[in-house]
C-alpha cells in the first residue's frame, strides 16, 4: 500500500458539489447535470492524489450526501417508507436523506466525536439485504478510465450493523447486529464482483470498534472477517479503523485472515501494539501517523519513530492519516489572509498527503531522501513553541488564581428565589432559544460590512434595526423571556472565534457537516483572551427597548472546542479553562449591563464524550469545571440558562446535572417528551426547557398540540420549573413558520397557567 489515506474532503475546493446539491433539490438543475458535478470532484480528487505521490488511492470517498447511506442503499436496506414512494434510485436516496412532504427522513446524528452527521440505518428482522447497487464498482471503473487504479473504500458491515439503529416495529430484544449473516452475504458478493473487475485491495471501515465494544460484538467482527476472508475470489482486504485505538479488537483481525489493518496512532497508541499481538507479524499495518482531523503540521521526526516502532512488530508498514481527510479543508494555498508565519504551523488535506508521502520516502529510501521535509517540519513546530500569542502569561496567572472547581455562590434554592424576586416570571415562562431567521437584508447587510461596503455605523444601525424588529415582534407574540435575535452572528462559533484572541479564522476552510451544509471551524493556536466585551452592547441595547427580561446569549468553552481545530500542545482541559474565563468575563459585563439572565449554550458536550468508558469521568471532569467556571462570576439572582442539542438526556444526566445551569432547554420535540420519564427518574431539580416542537422540520405545530406535549411534561416535571420554548435556535427558519409556531407556544402555556 506504500502512501495512502483514508479518505478525502469531497463538498469541493469551492463548495461546487454543496451548489449543485443545493441547485437540484432547488429544482435548477437536473439529475445529468448533479451526476456531472459529481464525476468532476472525483476525478480532480483522484488526480489530485496521484499527483501528490500516493501510492494507493482510495476510491468511493465521493458522497452526494452521506458515507453510511451510500453504503446503506448499497446493501438494498432501503425502509418500506422510502420504497414506497416508487421514485428512482436518486429520488429514494434524497428521500432518505431528507425527507418529503409525507415522510419524515432517517434520524442525523454525531458521526463518532466529530463535527460531521451521518444518517442513522433503521435495520429490522424483515431488512432485505441485497446488493442493489455499483457505486464502487462504478467508481473504481471511472478512476481507471482516467489511469487511475484505486481502492474502493466503504464502510464494514460490523460498524455499520453497530451504527444502526432496530427498525421501528421490532421485536424486543432485537438489535441490527442479529443480522450480521445476512449483511456478511452481500459483502461476499460485492468482494467477489470486484475482484472479477481486477480490483486488488478493498478498504473495509470499522471504526465502531474504537469505543467498547461487548465479547458478542467482538465476536461478530471475528465471525464477519473470518468469511470475508476465506472467499475464494476476493480483492486484498485492508481493515480501517479511526478515532481511537482498537484495544480487543486488535488482536480478533490479527489473527483473521484479513491483509491489513489500519490503526491510528494519533488517537490511539503505539505502545497497545508493541505488546504480543498474535498475528500482527504477518500483517500490513497502515499506520495513521498523519492527524486527519486537525490542522496542525506533522511532526515528522516523531512519526518516523512511531513507524520504525511499528516495522518492529508488523509484517509490513504503509503509512497513512489517522482517519479521513473528511474533516479538514482541502488546501492551506486557499488560504491567503493567514499570516506566513501561522500558515508554516499548519497542514490541511493537499499538504498531509504531501507528509503521507514523504513519510513513506523515509521508510523506503532513508531520512537523507527526505531531509529538506525533516528539517522544515522541525523548525516550524519549534517557531509555533516560542511564538508571540502562544504562550500569554497574563491568562495563565489568571488562572492559577482561580479554584479549580468554581461554583455558583449559592445553592440552586436560594439562586431561584432570587431569581423569583429579580425577574417575576410567570409560571410556564415561555422563550426562544436565542436566534430568529436570518433574512437575505441581514446576511446582506453583515456580507457588506466585511467586504467594507458598509461602513460601521451604517451596520450598527442595521442590526439595531433588525433587533428592534425581533424584539417588537417577540412583545406582540407574548413571550416572557426575550433574545436580541443575533443577526450580527454568522456561525456562533465562528462569531466568537472572531473576536477573541488565541483564534484566527480562515477564509475558505469549509469541512462538511452533513449533506450539503458546511462549517469552517476557527483555528485555535494560543492562550485564549477576550480583549473586548463581544455581546455586551448588542444585549443592552436590546434590554433598553423592552421591560420585559432580554437573555444574554453566549457559546459555552466546551462547544467552542469541539467547533474548532484545537491546539494540541496542552491538554484539552487546559486550553478549555482558558475559553471558560473570557466567557466568564462576558457573563460579568453582561450583568453589569443590567441583563438579568445569561444562556451559556453547551449543544456540543456530548459530542466530546470520550468513545471509552474508561476516559468518560475524567471529561465529564474538566467539561463541568469548565462550564462552572465560564457561569460562576455572576451573582445568585443573575439567571444561567443553557441549551443541549442531540443529547440523550439520560445519556448526559450527570453532565446535565453538573452543570448547575438554573435552566436548561434541551431537544426532546422529535422524540415527543421521552425524555421526560428520563428527567423524572434521575431526580433533575432545576429549570427545565423540553423543546416543544421540531425547528429542524417546516412543519408548524399547533396549540392543541403543544398543549399535549405541555401536559406530558407536567405529568413529570412542577410547574415551577417547567419553561415553554422550541427546540433549537431558530436562524435556519422562515417567520413564515416561526410565527405562528411561537403564537401556538404562548397559547399553549396560557391555557395552561
Ligand atoms: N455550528 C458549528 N457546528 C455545528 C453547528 C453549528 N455542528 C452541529 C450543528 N450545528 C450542525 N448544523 C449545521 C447547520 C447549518 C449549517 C452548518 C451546520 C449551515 N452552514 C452554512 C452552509 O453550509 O451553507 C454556512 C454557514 C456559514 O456561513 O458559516 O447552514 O451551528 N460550527
Ligand atoms: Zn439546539
Amino acid at each position: 500500500i506504500g502512501a495512502t489515506v483514508l479518505g478525502y474532503p469531497r463538498i469541493g475546493r469551492d463548495r461546487e458539489i454543496k451548489r449543485a446539491l443545493e441547485d437540484h433539490w432547488a429544482g435548477s438543475i437536473g439529475a445529468d447535470d448533479l451526476a456531472s458535478a459529481g464525476a468532476a470532484e472525483r476525478a480532480r480528487t483522484w488526480r489530485r492524489l496521484a499527483e501528490l505521490g500516493l501510492d494507493s488511492v482510495p476510491s468511493g470517498t465521493f458522497s452526494l450526501y452521506d458515507h453510511v447511506l451510500d453504503t446503506t442503499t448499497l446493501v438494498g436496506a432501503v425502509p418500506p417508507r422510502y420504497a414506497e414512494l416508487g421514485l428512482d434510485d436518486l429520488g429514494t436516496y434524497f428521500a432518505m436523506a431528507r425527507g418529503t412532504a409525507g415522510v419524515a427522513p432517517l434520524e442525523l446524528t454525531k458521526w463518532f466525536d466529530t463535527n460531521y452527521h451521518y444518517l442513522v440505518p433503521e435495520i429490522g428482522p424483515a431488512t432485505r439485504f441485497r446488493l442493489a447497487g455499483t457505486k464502487p464498482l462504478d467508481e473504481y471503473r471511472e478512476a481507471l478510465a482516467l489511469g487511475i487504479t484505486t481502492r474502493p473504500a466503504l464502510l464494514g458491515p460490523v460498524s455499520l450493523l453497530l451504527l444502526s439503529k432496530a427498525a421501528d416495529g421490532s421485536p424486543d430484544g432485537f438489535r441490527p447486529l442479529d443480522r450480521l449473516d445476512d449483511l456478511v452475504a452481500v459483502y461476499a458478493l460485492l468482494l467477489t464482483t470486484l475482484a472479477t473487475a481486477g480490483v486488488a485491495w478493498v478498504q473495509l471501515d470499522e471504526p465502531a470498534f474504537v469505543a467498547d465494544r461487548t465479547p458478542a460484538e467482538l465476536d461478530a467482527l471475528r465471525i464477519a472477517y473470518e468469511r470475508l476472508g476465506a472467499l475464494a475470489e476476493r480483492p486484498a482486504i485492508l481493515v480501517a479503523s479511526y478515532f481511537g485505538h482498537l484495544g480487543e479488537a486488535l488482536p480478533v483481525l490479527a489473527s483473521s485472515p484479513v491483509e491489513a489493518i489500519g490503526l491510528d496512532l494519533v488517537a490511539g497508541d503505539v505502545d497497545a501494539l508493541t505488546g504480543d499481538v498474535p498475528g500482527l507479524a504477518g500483517k500490513t499495518v497502515v499506520a495513521g501517523v498523519v492527524d486527519g482531523r486537525n490542522v496542525w503540521r506533522t511532526d515528522l521526526g516523531a512519526a518516523l519513530a512511531t513507524l520504525s516502532a511499528v516495522a518492529d512488530v508488523a509484517g509490513d508498514v504503509a503509512v497513512s492519516t489517522s482517519c479521513s481527510l473528511l474533516h479538514v479543508p482541502y488546501d492551506l494555498d486557499a488560504e491567503a489572509a493567514l499570516s506566513p508565519r501561522l500558515r508554516s504551523w499548519l497542514a490541511f488535506a493537499d499538504q498531509k498527503v504531501a507528509e503521507v508521502v514523504a513519510l513513506a520516502t523515509a521508510l523506503r529510501a532513508g531520512q537523507s531522501a527526505v531531509s529538506g521535509a525533516l528539517d522544515e517540519a522541525a523548525a516550524a513546530l519549534a517557531d509555533r513553541a516560542g511564538a508571540p500569542g502562544v504562550v500569554d502569561d497574563g491568562v495563565r496567572s489568571r488562572l492559577a488564581g482561580l479554584p479549580a472547581d468554581a461554583g455558583r455562590r449559592g445553592p440552586y434554592a436560594e439562586r431561584a428565589s432570587a431569581q423569583r424576586d429579580r425577574l417575576g416570571l410567570p409560571p410556564l415562562p415561555t422563550t426562544t432559544i436565542g436566534s430568529f431567521p436570518q433574512t437575505d437584508e441581514v446576511r446582506g447587510a453583515r456580507a457588506a460590512f466585511r467586504a467594507g461596503r458598509l461602513g460601521a455605523d451604517e451596520y450598527t444601525a442595521r442590526m439595531r434595526a433588525e433587533i428592534e424588529r425581533v424584539i417588537r415582534l417577540q412583545e406582540k407574540l407574548g413571550l416572557d423571556v426575550l433574545v436580541h435575535g443575533e443577526p450580527e452572528r454568522n456561525d456562533m462559533v465562528q462569531y466568537f472565534a472572531e473576536n477573541l484572541a488565541g483564534f484566527v479564522t480562515t477564509g475558505n476552510g469549509w469541512v462538511q457537516s452533513y449533506g450539503s451544509r458546511c462549517v469552517r471551524p476557527p483555528i485555535l493556536y494560543g492562550d485564549v483572551s477576550r480583549p473586548a466585551p463581544i455581546t455586551v452592547d448588542w444585549a443592552r441595547y436590546a434590554q433598553s427597548l423592552t421591560d420585559r427580561p432580554v437573555k444574554g446569549m453566549l457559546t459555552g468553552p466546551v462547544t467552542i472546542l469541539a467547533w474548532s481545530f484545537v491546539r494540541d500542545d496542552q491538554p484539552l482541559a487546559d486550553t478549555a479553562r482558558q475559553v471558560a474565563l473570557a466567557i466568564r468575563d462576558e457573563t460579568v459585563d453582561l450583568e453589569a449591563a443590567g441583563i438579568g439572565i445569561v444562556q451559556v449554550d453547551e449543544p456540543a458536550l456530548r459530542e466530546l464524550l470520550p468513545l471509552r468508558s474508561s476516559g468518560q469521568d475524567a471529561y465529564l471532569e474538566w467539561s463541568v469545571g469548565a462550564f462552572g467556571l465560564a457561569t460562576s462570576g455572576v451573582t445568585d439572582a443573575t439567571q444561567i440558562h443553557t441549551h443541549l442539542c442531540y443529547s440523550e438526556f439520560g445519556e448526559v444526566v450527570a453532565a446535565i446535572d453538573g452543570l448547575d445551569a438554573d435552566v436548561t432547554s434541551i431537544e426532546a420535540a422529535r422524540s415527543h417528551m421521552e425524555i421526560v420519564p428520563d428527567v423524572a427518574a434521575s431526580g433533575f431539580a432545576r429549570g427545565i426547557g423540553p423543546g416543544m416542537y421540531d425547528i429542524h422540520s417546516p412543519r408548524v405545530p399547533d396549540t392543541d398540540e403543544v398543549e399535549a406535549l405541555l401536559r406530558r411534561a407536567l405529568a413529570a416535571i412542577p410547574a415551577a420549573r417547567l419553561w415553554v420554548n422550541p427546540d433549537c435556535g431558530l436562524k435556519t427558519r422562515g417567520y413564515a413558520e416561526v410565527e405562528p409556531a411561537l403564537a401556538a407556544l404562548v397559547a399553549a402555556a396560557h391555557r395552561l397557567r
